[in-house]
């Protein structure tokens, strides 16, 4: 997942053992186990040359969409040296978070709300930057050194290092697919000084299967490997601010906060499951939340939900706009009193999701009467929702 905070932290330390690479090695991933990581893998900076230049590719086709963020600074990201220019191995790290039941059962359920997977728990970014702060501290005092962690939001590129590292391969959904634990694996990453030795990179698994870019419910793949960052429905539902455009309103259905459909789609994931016990907790409240009663919160009820969650991040509003998104998908004419309150709520955003959703589950003389009920609106872009649902 994406985000802005800064994810360095810089750990240094004294050290007290000069370890054999090898040895040193071993240990590490030891220790890491026992931290919680489910597998480890090391490689040097200079091994995603390739990955960069897609990179580069990818921001000047504009698929980043709004993320301003990814495309700063692409030095930085495209080479670990950019970042860090000591940097001598880059250690990466997963950690297992597949589901224990079928991601996708939930998106038949039209008035209940579907949260992917990796946001219905305590928010992973928290958890892995634990991790991977015991694990540096564990390594500086081990062999003396330098390091820095990062986790999704810094200028790092972690599918990549993470397939030069031999943790998975990039497949075709763009995410890291382990043969271990299919496509459902955080990572994270150590910068270090130290020389440690170097894994193969992993290979390209995925043969002729398409699952994953076949199921994609917004045709967000312009082909195998590329993903449009503008169509996915984690960017519409997470990094997107504004109104979410009409062309994905329906195909998003009851998501209202990411996406799993490739994720699930893809056949690696039968090995995720087996004989393993350390996936991340979900929160039985999160799993399937109606939608009338995720309409009806307010600030500080959506605050205290989504505490230590990453839903938090995008903020009442926007999640509003989505569960209304939602709501409009829902069929379910009920509903239409809880969105039909929403065009009084104080947020544009949220009106003209009210509006739209209105327009889904209502019959046009009913919608007349809503909208002549509402005479002062002036937001135009409330009012554009309005001319839209009328000349539906
Ligand atoms: C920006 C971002 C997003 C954006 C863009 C996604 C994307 N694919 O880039 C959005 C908001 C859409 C997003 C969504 C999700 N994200 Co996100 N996201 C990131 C972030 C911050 C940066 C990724 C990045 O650099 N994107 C830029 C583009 C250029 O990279 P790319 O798509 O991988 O592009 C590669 C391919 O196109 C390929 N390529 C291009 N042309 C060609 C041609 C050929 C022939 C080949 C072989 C390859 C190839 O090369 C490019 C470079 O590697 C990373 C964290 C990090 N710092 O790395 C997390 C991260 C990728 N996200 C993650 C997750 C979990 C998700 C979601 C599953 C969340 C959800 N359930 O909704 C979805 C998955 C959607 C998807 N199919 O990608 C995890 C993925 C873990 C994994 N196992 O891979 C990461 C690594 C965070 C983490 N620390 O765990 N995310």
């Amino acid at each position: 997942m994406a985000g802005r905070r800064a994810g360095v932290a810089d750990l240094r330390g004294p050290g007290f053992l000069n370890s054999d690479p090898t040895e040193l090695k071993v240990a590490l991933a030891q220790e890491a186990r026992a931290l919680g990581f489910d597998c480890i893998g090391i490689t040097a900076p200079g091994t995603i040359e390739s990955a960069g230049k897609h990179f580069l590719e990818f921001i000047a086709s504009g698929g980043h969409g709004d993320m301003d963020w990814l495309a700063a600074s692409p030095e930085r990201r495209v080479d670990p040296r950019g970042l860090w220019a000591d940097v001598r191995s880059v250690i990466m790290l997963g950690v297992n978070y597949g589901p224990d039941s079928d991601p996708l059962a939930i998106l038949k359920q039209r008035t209940r709300a579907a949260i992917s997977v990796y946001a219905q728990g305590d928010d992973y970014h928290d958890l892995v930057k634990k991790r991977l702060k015991a694990l540096a501290r564990w390594l500086v005092a081990t062999a003396p050194s330098e390091v820095k962690v990062f986790v999704d939001t810094a200028a790092v590129m972690e599918k990549p290092l993470a397939q030069a590292a031999h943790l998975g391969w990039q497949g075709k959904h763009t995410n890291l697919v382990s043969r271990e634990f299919g496509s459902w694996l955080f990572l994270g990453a150590i910068y270090t000084t130290l020389e440690l030795p170097r894994d193969d990179a992993e290979i390209d698994h995925c043969g002729s299967c398409q699952a994953c870019l076949d199921i994609c419910p917004t045709a967000a793949f312009p082909a195998p490997y590329k993903l449009d960052a503008r169509r996915c429905i984690s960017y519409l539902t997470i990094e997107n601010k504004g109104p979410i455009p009409q062309e994905f309103r329906k195909a998003i259905g009851n998501r209202i906060y990411g996406c799993d459909d490739c994720l699930a789609a893809c056949p690696w994931n039968k090995f995720a499951q087996e004989g393993r016990e350390a996936k991340l907790a979900a929160r039985d409240e999160l799993r399937a939340p109606g939608l009338a009663e995720l309409s009806r919160l307010d600030d500080a009820a959506f605050r205290a939900l989504f505490t230590k969650s990453p839903v938090k991040r995008i903020g009442r509003d926007r999640f509003l706009r989505n569960v209304l998104i939602a709501i409009g998908n829902s069929g379910e004419v009920a509903l239409a009193d809880e969105a039909r309150r929403l065009l009084d709520d104080a947020s544009p955003l949220v009106r003209g999701a009210a509006v739209w959703a209105l327009g889904q589950l209502l019959l046009p003389n009913d919608l007349e009467e809503a909208r002549a009920a509402r005479p002062s609106e002036r937001d135009e872009s409330v009012c554009e929702e309005w001319r839209a649902v009328s000349q539906a």
